[in-house]
């Protein structure tokens, strides 16, 4: 989109150079023209249409509108992560290990014990940052189930490097194995 915006703007504004260039120069130049429409009305239209594409897709990469079938904290500590998953039936912790159901989205509620810190899982999401004081929220979803590395990707200690956790997609029955294994 903001090639196809940019192309057209290179078009108009070479297309306005090359006539410029060529003009019959007895006729006179409207300059309200070229002020209003060129600097105001132009760009106005070309940034309200980037800006109004990149919010809607903002919120889809983001998942604003879609609620998750899971929620879990991601809490980060110098220098491990602890997983909690809340139920009708009380809430369970693990550490570095995140267990979530493939094929479904997963909300992860992320945030910080001590500095900041980032978590990052490649293969299913971008970045969000784990902030002391701060819930970020990241939207996670596996459709083939198996192990997907997780790291911290900001740097905060002489640990970090070693802050790698795991997510762990399982298939239905997995899940159900899963749930009946931890839950209480
Ligand atoms: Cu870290």
């Amino acid at each position: 989109m903001l090639l196809g915006l940019s192309a057209l703007s290179f078009i108009v504004i070479f297309g306005i150079f090359i006539l410029a260039w060529r003009r019959d120069r007895s006729r006179k130049v409207r300059l309200r023209l070229f002020l209003i429409g060129g600097g105001l009305v132009f760009p106005l239209v070309l940034l309200t249409i980037a800006t109004v594409y990149g919010v809607a897709l903002g919120e889809r990469i983001t998942g604003a509108r879609t609620s998750p079938s899971l929620t879990v904290e991601a809490r980060a500590e110098r220098w491990h992560w602890q997983f909690t998953r809340q139920t009708g039936r009380g809430s369970v912790t693990r550490p570095n290990v995140l267990h979530i159901p493939a094929g479904r989205t997963v909300e992860v509620i992320v945030t910080s014990s001590d500095v900041i810190h980032s978590f990052w899982v490649p293969r299913l999401a971008g970045k969000i940052d784990a902030i002391p004081g701060m819930r970020n929220r990241i939207l996670l979803r596996a459709d083939i189930p198996g192990r997907y590395n997780g790291v911290c990707a900001e740097f905060c200690g002489t640990g970090h490097t070693a802050m790698n956790f795991s997510v762990v997609a399982h298939d239905a029955d997995g899940w159900a194995a899963h749930d009946k294994d931890v839950l209480p």
